[in-house]
């Protein structure tokens, strides 16, 4: 028989059949369980475990000690403890935006958690061309309510830097201070850039010292700015949606950080969505129609953060000087800024860093290919360099269209 309480190794799926008859009280006796490992993400092995008896089922999420895109990253598997926390206080500031969670193992470094089959990764839903009329108002309140209420702002200062010790993550910060803000801007030897976008990249980004220079400022303020606890890697992959329901996961990159950034990363994550519709709807009117769609949303996700950010400060504000006037307006201009600079780092760094995204890499003919990627790349540029000018959604929607104009 297996043990799993003196120490930790990764499960094969036969191992976590028996972790869970063993270690997990949710399966009954007599259960007739199935595993698969399911997990397609850069880091860790997703388990997802089905009762084919009582049809039940759980997803078991173990952290391995190097990740599954590169060995070259060595990762303490102790990330999954930062993963359990976060999900079980986000799920107390923003009920019903993420999965429950039932268990974490410290020894094994793995976490038991709903499973939402059901749900569709947003990514692969944007890349079917599929919409969802109530993602903005959802993320949006999922956005507020985790980076206000977790911020000064709301906070007692002794409960908000005891929060800031506890989800101290130098392991992941480390590397979004590498994939985000350093090797995209430079010809790094682990960038991987398309053929058709390297001469573009050199010219407009790596020959470009103004820019680099904003992305250090940047950089410096992600590694300084200790302003909300962010779930640090909200790309359109770490979430599930359906057509009445979004789920936010995978928060391993948690850690308190400037607000924007979560904000930036979904817009983004959209515009990677935007582009891929772009190019692979063959029919006008759908395409229109999809590329409309993803416009609205973006708009009102900015529109709608901006409106729920004023009001949960006027209902939830305990900071006595955060109630001078003007002072909230002042702090979410702030935030709008580092939305936009947030935005550009992703869109530059899914393009030319490491870690690039399917809704880009999938569009087949290669003159395609290169336009979606300038465009996302002028976009970022962009987004980076006027990011004091961002404003409403109309403001960050216009960029597309401007970049859009040129290629
Ligand atoms: C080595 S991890 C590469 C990327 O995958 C994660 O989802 C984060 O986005 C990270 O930058
Ligand atoms: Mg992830």
């Amino acid at each position: 028989m297996t043990v799993f309480t003196s120490a930790y190794f990764t499960m094969t799926e036969q191992e976590a059949v028996e972790y869970a008859k063993t270690r997990l009280n949710f399966f009954a006796p007599d259960a007739d369980l199935e595993c698969r490992e399911i997990g397609d993400g850069n880091l860790n092995y997703v388990f997802k475990l089905t009762d084919h008896k009582y049809h039940k089922s759980l997803i078991i999420k173990q952290a391995g000690p190097v990740a599954r895109i590169s060995d070259e990253f060595k990762l303490s598997p102790d990330r999954n403890r930062i993963e359990y926390e976060i999900l079980d206080l986000q799920n107390k500031l923003a009920p019903g935006f993420v999965p429950k969670v039932f268990n974490y193992d410290p020894i094994m470094n793995c976490t038991a958690m709903e499973d939402l089959s059901d749900y569709t990764i947003m990514r692969t839903a944007l890349m079917q061309h599929k919409k969802f009329p109530l993602f903005a108002d959802h993320i949006t309140t999922f956005m507020v309510n985790t980076l206000l209420l977790t911020s000064d702002v709301v906070l007692v200062h002794k409960e908000k830097k005891e929060l800031v010790q506890k989800f101290t993550n130098p392991e992941l910060c480390g590397i979004s201070e590498d994939l985000v803000f350093t090797e995209p801007f430079y010809d790094c030897p682990r960038n991987e850039v398309f053929e058709g976008t390297r001469e573009f990249a050199k010219k407009e980004i790596w020959e470009d010292s103004k820019m680099q220079l904003e992305t250090a400022k940047l950089k410096f303020d992600f590694m300084n700015h200790a302003q909300s606890l962010l779930h640090g890697d909200l790309h359109t992959g770490s979430i599930f949606v359906k057509e009445d329901s979004t789920k936010v996961i995978d928060p391993e990159f948690a850690f308190y950080g400037p607000a924007g950034y979560d904000v930036g990363n979904v817009i983004a994550n959209l515009i990677f969505a935007y582009v891929n519709a772009k190019y692979t709807i063959s029919e006008d009117e759908s395409r229109a129609d999809q590329l409309g769609y993803l416009k609205n949303t973006m708009e009102d996700i900015i529109d709608l953060f901006k409106k729920k950010f004023l009001q949960a400060w006027d209902e939830k504000a305990t900071e006595q000087t955060a109630r001078y006037e003007g002072f909230k307006e002042y702090y979410l201009d702030t935030v709008l800024r580092d939305t936009a600079a947030a935005a550009g780092l992703e869109l530059c760094r899914r393009i030319i860093g490491l870690a690039s995204v399917k809704d880009v890499t999938s569009i087949e003919e290669y003159s395609s290919r290169a336009a979606a990627e300038k465009i996302c790349l002028s976009a970022g540029k962009m987004f980076i360099m006027d990011r004091e000018s961002f404003k409403s959604g109309a403001d960050f929607v216009r960029v597309l269209g401007d970049c859009e104009k040129r290629f």
